[in-house]
């Protein structure tokens, strides 16, 4: 695939004034089969290995999650660190951008999790929050009746609210009050289509009410600069960071000029 994708001013400052776009056709054809059955492939070899009866995270209770996709398959990588999609996150934030982390989120049918409304960055362990963003890319199409993503517009203006417990969510209200009287935009995407978000956007998942996987993989990227702030993260825990370190190297790579 190629590296250009084109975007016009339009859709570069409707993003930045609401907080998420929709962006058709981001990968297809061969890449996007061959993307698809790469990530699905990891998945299946992660949750041939659990215990159907283990205590779930938070995470695990809503979807399948396999963190850092990129590192365990070469295929995977190619199109995750691919300046296509980097170059994407970098014009609409403006910055520079390195890979944060992907995530694969494989929603099984039938067992009625929704994802609730959250942001992201408040549970990140980065001492800048304001510029990180996710292109949710999905690998099957993603309708209301398998989960795909709903958007508040303009809450990434929202800061200081205290991080929602996937687990166990609070109402939205609760949370966030400023938020009462916003109308969320649902966004159903063809299979290589992507929603990108800011991570401070406030954004849901309904449950996947279909027969099949929702599936889906999450690439995060975070300005090139952002440094560490000591917060519990699986990505991070293992790394031994100091506070105030960038987040760069060869594990959080350059993904854009
Ligand atoms: O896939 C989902 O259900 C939610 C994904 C999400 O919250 C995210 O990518 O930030």
């Amino acid at each position: 695939m190629t590296n250009d994708y084109p975007l016009t001013p339009q859709q570069i400052a409707a993003y930045q004034r609401d907080g998420y776009i929709q962006l058709n056709d981001v990968i297809t054809g061969d890449d996007l089969t061959a993307f698809r059955d790469a990530v699905a492939a990891v998945v299946k070899e992660d949750t041939a290995r659990l215990d159907p009866n283990r205590t779930r995270n938070s995470y695990e209770q809503i979807f399948i999650q396999c963190v850092n996709v990129w590192q365990r398959s070469p295929a995977v990588k190619s199109y995750v660190l691919h300046r296509r999609l980097g170059s994407i996150a970098s014009r609409l934030s403006g910055l520079s951008v390195r890979l944060w982390h992907d995530h694969a989120l494989f929603k099984e049918p039938h067992t009625g999790a929704k994802t609730p409304w959250h942001q992201d960055t408040p549970y990140w362990p980065h001492q800048q929050k304001m510029h990180q963003l996710t292109l949710w890319v999905a690998l099957q199409d993603a309708t209301i009746q398998n989960g795909c993503m709903s958007f508040l517009p303009g809450t990434q203006k929202l800061l200081d609210i205290e991080p929602v417990n996937l687990a166990n969510p609070q109402d939205l209200y609760d949370v966030a009050p400023q938020t009462k009287g916003l109308k969320p935009v649902t966004c159903e995407l063809k299979a290589g289509s992507c929603t990108v978000h800011n991570g401070m956007t406030f954004h849901y998942a309904g449950p996947n009410r279909s027969a099949g996987m929702r599936e889906v993989i999450a690439i995060i990227y975070m300005p090139d600069g952002t440094t560490y702030a000591p917060t519990t993260h699986p990505v991070t825990d293992p790394l031994g960071l100091q506070a105030g370190q960038k987040l760069n190297g060869e594990l959080f790579p350059l993904v854009s000029d």
